[in-house]
């Protein structure tokens, strides 16, 4: 393949990215977990795979760093996940060590590489890792609006039963329950939302988005979502790679845009071959400014809080 991805974390997001990575011939990936031999038998079992489903791209498996060197992409999915009843937050001292100690090892043999965190509390945990790489924005950003669009994007869907390609959908902010969902800007094939449903339903939808992995949560017990985020991430890889100039909901590190700086927020962004290329700016009335500044100072908390 003519690029390479690598993913660590090996688990339900990492394992399930890979397959997809693989199946659609993205990149040669390389998938690093602390369980090296887990994470071995995963890529062993997914290449057995290829003869089947007809993929070429390699998969390696292991718990040696040495096996990421000079990859275009590399996404980071290490650490706990959430379980029924944990916040995101209650993540953030255990997450910050596991992120910070792989993205040294990862920028050590990949210099070079554009960084995707996952890895939870999503905006705090991309402030660890641009501390840990000192990268510049362009190639450190976080995944979680193109997961929470693509929630409320089905529910839109499910609401309205029209096909889900025609729906498009922007969620700003952090990823926690401060999101803000915009349906002012959610269209179903260019008509806007709010033409098409009542207000009401348009509220549900988004109080719907905003506990979307909530709900998730409490219908698995155990773990967190994992094939939607996977889809999500990949969404973001294909971008890169392709050079797509897609225009997606990332966690970026604002210099300004939306009169917030020095901080990741989930907001559109362009992303092609040099990462994100371009933060777009939306224009916003005074709710939804209001509500995006609210979702900052929770982020603004999150990072205030972690020991530098
Ligand atoms: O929208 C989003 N950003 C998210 C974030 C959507 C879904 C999941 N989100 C978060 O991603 C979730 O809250 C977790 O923090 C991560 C990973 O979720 P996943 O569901 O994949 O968790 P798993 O299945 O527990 O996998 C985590 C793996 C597991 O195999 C551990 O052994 C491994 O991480 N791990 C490590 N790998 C390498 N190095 C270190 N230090 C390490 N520590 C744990």
């Amino acid at each position: 393949m003519d690029h390479k991805v690598t993913v660590v974390g090996a688990g339900h997001v990492g394992a399930t990215t890979v397959q997809r990575i693989a199946e659609a011939e993205l990149a040669d990936v390389a998938m690093v977990d602390v369980l090296a031999d887990m994470a071995k038998g995963k890529a062993l079992d997914m290449m057995e795979s290829a003869p089947v489903v007809g993929f070429n791209s390699r998969i390696e498996g292991g718990g040696d760093y040495d096996a990421t060197a000079g990859s275009d992409v590399c996404v980071v999915t290490a650490g706990l996940a959430r379980k029924p009843g944990m916040s995101r937050d209650d993540l953030l001292a255990k997450n910050q060590a596991i992120v910070g100690g792989v993205v040294e090892e990862l920028v050590k043999r990949s210099p070079e590489t554009i960084l995707i965190i996952v890895t939870n509390p999503l905006d705090a945990m991309c402030e660890v890792a641009r501390r840990v790489s000192g990268f510049p924005r362009e190639r450190i950003f976080g995944m979680a609006g193109v997961l929470d669009a693509a929630r409320m994007r089905y529910f839109i869907a499910a609401e309205l039963a029209v096909s889900v390609e025609d729906v498009d959908a922007f969620v700003l902010g952090g990823h926690g329950d401060t999101m803000v969902p915009l349906p002012r800007y959610a269209t179903v094939n260019g008509v806007p939302l709010p033409d098409l449903l009542a207000a009401d339903r348009i509220e549900a939808i988004n109080e719907r988005t905003r506990k979307g992995g909530g709900e998730i949560v409490g219908l698995l017990k155990e773990g967190s979502a994992y094939y939607a985020p996977s889809a999500a991430v990949v969404d973001m890889v294909a971008a890169i790679l392709r050079d797509k100039k897609k225009i997606l909901p990332c966690a970026v590190y604002l210099q300004g845009e939306y009169g917030l700086r020095d901080l990741f927020v989930g907001v559109p962004a362009k992303l092609g071959r040099r990462g994100v290329e371009e933060v777009v700016e939306l224009e916003l009335d005074a709710g939804e400014r209001e509500a995006l500044e609210r979702s900052a100072d929770a982020v603004k908390e999150l990072v205030e809080a972690l020991p530098s």
